[in-house]
């Protein structure tokens, strides 16, 4: 049987030349999410996010590999008008992997979480992608159920993912023991303490710690080797100090964001956009900022990660 096109009818998604020929010719690739762009900022800083992530990765030597779905075809890599048009176009579904299917059956416009990028990365063999912070379990999750679908896509797919750790609307403890218990490896970035997402330090000790790109990729050989069915890791890259949120700010407007959300009663996939656009307005725009400088920092180590897993 021959094997199968990089795309085509058959599949499902459709890679962008140039991913495709980086991936052919083994040069290195990072996927990157679009939730944050469609969901995660407000316009225009969200577009100018898209393009700034995008551009960090190039300039530290790798591919960009931006998936989402537009007007109807799953993409791995897109143009420059298709991250504009999920950055501007408005009614852009919330896409994590469960939704991948039903959403090729109706078309239209998505952007992918987390959990849907691992998925389309993991079918294109792409071995690292970089993002914000992770979903997890929501606080009162023992009452809601509410836990990301990023946990079991990071069990179930093969990819490493650099983050600024979990969001830290969420509960984080809760998160960390989820992770345990699906067997995915949390791994600090220069430190034994948990990234913050928006500040530099969660409080929270770690049990591995790696120091350089050169460490992370014999790491990811290792646990290739180590497990029949290895499946994914979080790297914890905080955000620099000079960079975060200030951590009093930080916590005052989270705790007000959360009784907004709990007397709005909103639930589900709204909860998240809800909260951090919550503590953007009332940090006027610092919490923006704090995202902005940890995903780019997220980008270019994700980058160099992917050029030394690759020589
Ligand atoms: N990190 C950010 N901003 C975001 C997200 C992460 O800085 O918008 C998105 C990611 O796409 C993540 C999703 O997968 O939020 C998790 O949403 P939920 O909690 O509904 O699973
Ligand atoms: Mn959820």
């Amino acid at each position: 049987m021959p094997a199968a096109p990089p795309h085509g009818p058959r599949l499902g998604w459709r890679l962008h030349p140039e991913v495709a020929a980086a991936l052919a010719a083994g040069r290195p690739v990072v996927a990157l999410e679009t939730a944050i762009v469609a969901h995660g900022l407000p316009p225009p800083h969200n577009l100018e996010v898209g393009r700034e992530v995008e551009a960090a990765v190039r300039a530290a030597g790798a591919v960009p590999a931006t998936t989402g779905m537009v007007q109807g075809v799953l993409r791995i890599g897109l143009t420059a008008a298709q991250l504009r048009h999920l950055a501007t176009a408005g009614d852009v579904a919330k896409l994590s992997d469960r939704d991948l299917g039903p959403a090729l059956v109706r078309g239209g416009d998505g952007a992918t979480t987390v959990a849907a990028t691992l998925a389309l990365a993991a079918a294109a063999g792409i071995r690292v992608m970089a993002t914000g912070g992770i979903g997890g379990v929501h606080r009162g999750a023992a009452r809601s159920g509410d836990v990301s679908a990023d946990l079991l896509a990071l069990r179930r797919y093969p990819v490493l993912v650099v983050a600024a750790g979990v969001k830290s609307v969420l509960d984080v403890p809760a998160t960390l023991e989820r992770l345990e218990t699906l067997g995915v490896p949390v791994i600090g970035y220069g430190t034994r303490r948990l990234a913050g997402f928006l500040v530099h330090d969660s409080g929270i000790d770690l049990d591995w710690s790696v120091a350089s790109p050169a460490e992370v990729a014999a790491l990811l050989r290792a646990h290739r080797r180590a497990r029949p069915d290895p499946g994914g890791l979080l790297l914890a890259n905080p955000v620099d100090a000079a960079d975060q949120l200030d951590p009093a700010l930080h916590d005052r407007t989270l705790a007000a964001a959360l009784r907004r959300l709990a007397r709005a009663g909103i639930r589900g996939k709204a909860a998240t956009p809800f909260l951090l656009a919550e503590l953007e307005r009332a940090t006027a725009g610092a919490s923006r900022e704090a995202n902005r400088r940890l995903v780019l920092g997220n980008a270019r180590l994700a980058a160099a990660i992917a050029v030394a897993d690759r020589t």
